[in-house]
């Protein structure tokens, strides 16, 4: 990306930093080889909505691979990188995020995890080697894929709810709306000048789908805000897996798990490479909570589709509580 003036930098979203960023220690940390990790995973997405795994049995091959192949194509020439654009519904994005006017200093891909949707043409743009490209977003996608289904039985087992499938199957279903992401934040050196303030990568949101799944490179700026609005800084850790709670799991819990309001900062000079896996049920799922978890009590949440929360979720702004239009007053 180019230089910016100090005036181009506040045209992107500034947020004063009272206290120094510190990475917080608290992070809950689930070991997925351990046979009880299913109580500590209900335990954190009931007070986080957000979570570390390790042990998660996805090759680092696959890790390693598809970062190199992102950061092959983010460095591309930008004209390269527009032929995959623009990304509504699918492709390249360049700081703007969303429909509605919401702007980050970040540029991104953004894919649909089943690889036939994804057309010949848009895929064959994928930067100077798109079969490299195309086989390890497919190797990626299949084995983080396989441990959001494990997570999601195993969270289902802590919470006594039958069939333990009843989440992962959504995700399994042949029809499952997913997505996948793949986020560059380039540095912003320019940021040094603006003492006490920091840059916004991608501004606070929830996610909307069930379950994401994110990895990242060792460069901090992913934040969380805990239940008392404060936010914390997640330290980065590049062979670990991060778990986000989306609204779809809230609802389906009956608000017993929540999803997490995060961010992205920017940093000043490290490029920070993510990319997410968003598990989504198919677009004609009822979203509802299950049977098991109300245990004879009321829903707290209007009943709707995926395909309706969607349709909200795309003429929202990034910031929206957008489960507030389905609670039950
Ligand atoms: C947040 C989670 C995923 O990144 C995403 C985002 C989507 C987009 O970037 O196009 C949205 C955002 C996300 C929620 C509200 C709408 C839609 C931008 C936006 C303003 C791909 C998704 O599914 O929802």
């Amino acid at each position: 990306m180019v230089v910016l003036s100090k005036q181009a930098i506040e045209q992107f979203s500034l947020i004063r930093n009272c206290m120094p960023t510190t990475l917080f220690s608290g992070i809950p940390l689930i070991d997925l080889s351990k046979p009880d990790c299913k109580h500590l995973l209900v335990e954190a997405c009931q007070e986080f909505g957000f979570f570390k795994v390790i042990n998660h049995g996805v090759p680092m091959e696959f890790i390693n691979q598809l970062e190199a192949e992102a950061i092959n194509f983010f460095s591309l020439p930008l004209s390269e990188k527009e032929k995959t654009g623009p990304p509504a519904p699918f492709g390249y994005g360049n700081k703007k995020i969303g429909p509605n006017g919401d702007v980050g200093w970040v540029e991104y891909l953004l894919l649909k995890t089943n690889p036939e949707s994804n057309s010949q043409s848009f895929v064959s743009n994928f930067g100077e080697n798109p079969d490299k490209f195309c086989a390890a977003i497919s190797d990626y996608i299949s084995a983080v894929k396989r441990m959001a289904c494990e997570v999601l039985e195993l969270m289902a087992d802590g919470l006594k709810i039958q069939p333990r499938n009843a989440f992962s199957k959504l995700l399994m279903d042949e029809e499952s709306d997913s997505l996948f992401r793949l986020n560059h934040y380039p540095p912003c050196p320019e940021l040094q000048a603006l003492n006490g303030r920091d840059m916004i990568g991608f501004g606070e949101h929830t996610d909307p789908q069930i379950i994401s799944v994110l990895r990242s490179n060792n460069t901090s700026g992913l934040q969380i805000s805990l239940r008392d609005g404060n936010w914390i800084s997640v330290p980065p850790d590049q062979n670990s897996f991060f778990i986000n709670v989306g609204d779809s799991l809230q609802v389906m819990t009956n608000g017993r798990f929540q999803s997490v309001r995060h961010r992205v900062l920017t940093n000043s000079c490290q490029s920070r490479h993510s990319m997410i896996y968003f598990g989504g049920p198919p677009l004609s799922e009822k979203i509802a909570p299950l049977p098991s978890i109300m245990e004879g009590g009321e829903s707290l949440y209007k009943e709707f589709t995926w395909f309706e929360y969607k349709k909200t979720a795309y003429s929202s702004k990034l910031a929206d509580n957008r489960l507030g239009h389905f609670e039950k007053i």
